[in-house]
């Protein structure tokens, strides 16, 4: 029988609050008896965390939008191979900080790639995986770009201008527009706490809509499952805890295929 894992990602411009956010999705999602695995793009992998280091390093200023766009896909198929359908085949909840959404918006919107070209990399990398929920914080460009300036030293993107995250945000919010199904809208501007509240409502009336046999099934998943030793690295991996997970998945190479419960 499948085992019904789900990919819900966060979405969002510089300084949205996707990672506190996913913590608390995280955190809510476990207690409501779902097995969740937290992750993020680009990354996720050993392999895609060095690739991450690639695009965002200011040594690299003046990448083409083709390579960065590139760099994305094979970070993400990476990701997809190893981590996210293994996981998603093992009934975990995925959980992801950012996915080909934010190809749209920073390489489609940001750097004026064709949305025609990005669709293709899309079709060939993920064939018809698609996030079955996507939270999209939208946080106006000045709030955002103050919040992460509080952090030090801007890495190539946060390097951008005001028009740049402009486009990034624009892009974003049509495709809210266009897969309302999908796609569901936070104003990120206000107070972590209020973010919180309105983001557990959603999942609530999220998990809601999913309901009866999809959800008993998933956390009949959690009780029984039989815990393999690669398993704890997988369920415990937080946003705070990449480099932790990391290491633990390197010493795992049966995250993959023999990933079962
Ligand atoms: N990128 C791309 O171009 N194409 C792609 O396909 C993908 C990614 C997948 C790295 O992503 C870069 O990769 C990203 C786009 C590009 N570059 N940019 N920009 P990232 O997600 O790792 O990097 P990021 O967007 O820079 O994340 P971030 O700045 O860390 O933002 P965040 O995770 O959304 O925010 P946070 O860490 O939760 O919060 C930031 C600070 O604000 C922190 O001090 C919080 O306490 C504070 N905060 C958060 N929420 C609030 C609220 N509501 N009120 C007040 N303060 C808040």
């Amino acid at each position: 029988m499948k085992v019904p894992g789900r990919f819900i990602t966060v979405e969002g411009g510089e300084g949205a609050g996707k990672t506190t956010q996913l913590a608390f999705m995280r955190d809510y999602l476990e207690r409501n008896g779902l097995r969740v695995m937290a992750t993020r793009e680009p990354g996720g992998t050993a392999l895609g965390e060095d690739i991450r280091t690639v695009l965002l390093s200011p040594r690299r200023d003046g990448m083409a939008a083709t390579t960065e766009t590139l760099l994305m896909f094979a970070a993400r198929a990476e990701h997809l191979e190893r981590v996210v359908r293994p996981a998603l085949a093992a009934g975990h909840w995925v959980l992801c900080d950012r996915f080909t959404d934010a190809t749209y918006a920073y390489q489609g919107g940001g750097r004026g790639l064709s949305f025609e070209r990005i669709g293709l990399l899309e079709e060939w990398v993920q064939g018809d995986l698609r996030p079955d929920l996507t939270v999209l914080l939208d946080v106006s460009v000045a709030v955002g770009l103050e919040r992460a300036g509080r952090r030090g030293a801007a890495d190539r993107f946060e390097r951008e201008t005001v028009r740049f995250f402009e486009r990034v945000r624009a892009v974003y919010l049509e495709r809210a527009k266009r897969y309302p199904e999908r796609y569901r809208l936070v104003n990120a501007d206000r107070p972590i706490e209020m973010v919180r509240i309105e983001i557990q409502s959603i999942l609530a009336s999220w998990l809601e809509r999913i309901g009866g046999w999809a959800l008993a099934l998933a956390r009949a998943v959690v009780a029984t499952a039989s815990v393999t030793r690669c398993q704890p690295a997988l369920a415990s991996c937080v946003a705070a805890d990449w480099p932790a997970w990391l290491g633990q998945a390197d010493l795992c190479p049966s995250v993959g295929p023999g990933f079962v419960v």
